[in-house]
């Protein structure tokens, strides 16, 4: 998918949602452990009831491949199932050698058909590169993450003060650009969204962590948002376990919409 198809499908839904699918066994309602493949019919009918509301969907892959062939399976079931209109993103966290990295990308952009993959920056350019030379396939490099161990690297500064995850900002855009190459910037680090788009300008950014993590989406729109949106907000235990029972679906749609409408506002604030 261009940049171009996916600011057209955030404008025609008046959206800038992702939807992450990370289901797990132990979380999904009860009733569906009878069916033969759970998994399976749980992200089904997540998907039904979001897509409406939803510019993107985002399996993370250990919730698959933690489920051995079978896991795998269902990986490519439920990719299947997506509209064909709506950015699907690998969150794989890849990156090796480049002769490895080819492989992980045919992997996920050939044999798996996704439009994006996120990719870790710390191996460099030979690591990085070899997923951006697939025709409208995008890598998601993890710049600022949500999570509380970001500090342990990605804040560290250089002798010059200037913080790895700058460096990685930096540096990358000389491997790729806006048409294909998207940063992972964390919706709990409001105020650095702000930073992170003074360094890219036109990049879209994925954004987990509003939801179970706290991050607020005024917050993110407000320092990220730029004139194509550049912006996909994840959420995924906020709208997948929104109810643990049988009307798990009907919740995940009202918990989607919900944000589709917060999203709907903030796009005619700052677009
Ligand atoms: O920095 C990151 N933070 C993060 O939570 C990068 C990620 N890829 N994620 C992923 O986003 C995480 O692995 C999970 O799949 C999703 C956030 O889930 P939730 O907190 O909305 O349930």
């Amino acid at each position: 998918m261009t940049r171009a198809e996916l600011f057209s499908q955030i404008q025609k839904k008046s959206s800038f949602l992702c939807v992450g699918l990370d289901p797990d066994l132990e979380k999904i309602p009860a009733h569906l452990l009878s069916e033969p493949d759970p998994i399976f019919s749980f992200c089904k009918q997540i998907i039904e009831e979001t897509a409406d509301f939803a510019v993107a969907y985002k399996p993370n892959i250990a919730f698959f491949e933690a489920l051995g062939a079978k896991g795998w399976e269902t990986l490519a079931k439920v990719t299947e199932l997506i509209p064909k209109d709506i950015f699907t993103i690998a969150d794989a966290k890849r990156g090796d050698i480049g002769n490895t990295s080819k492989l992980y990308a045919k992997a996920f952009f050939e044999s798996m058909n996704f439009d994006s993959i996120t990719v870790a920056p710390y191996m460099g350019k030979d690591s990085v590169t070899p997923f951006l030379e697939f025709e409208n396939k995008w890598v998601i490099l993890l710049a600022l993450t949500s999570n509380i161990g970001s500090l342990d690297f990605q804040l560290i500064e250089d002798q010059n003060g200037k913080p790895l995850y700058q460096s990685v900002l930096e540096k990358s855009q000389e491997w790729g650009s806006p048409e294909n190459l998207m940063y992972v910037v964390g919706a709990t680090r409001g105020e650095l969204i702000g930073e992170v788009r003074k360094l890219a300008p036109d990049h879209f950014f994925l954004v987990p962590g509003v939801g179970a993590q706290g991050g607020s989406l005024s917050e993110v729109a407000k320092y990220g948002m730029n004139s194509t949106c550049g912006l996909l907000v994840n959420s995924s235990r906020g709208i997948i376990y929104a109810s643990g029972e049988k009307d798990f679906g009907k919740a995940a749609r009202k918990e989607a919409q919900m944000l589709q409408e917060e999203m709907k506002v903030l796009l005619e604030k700052y677009l």
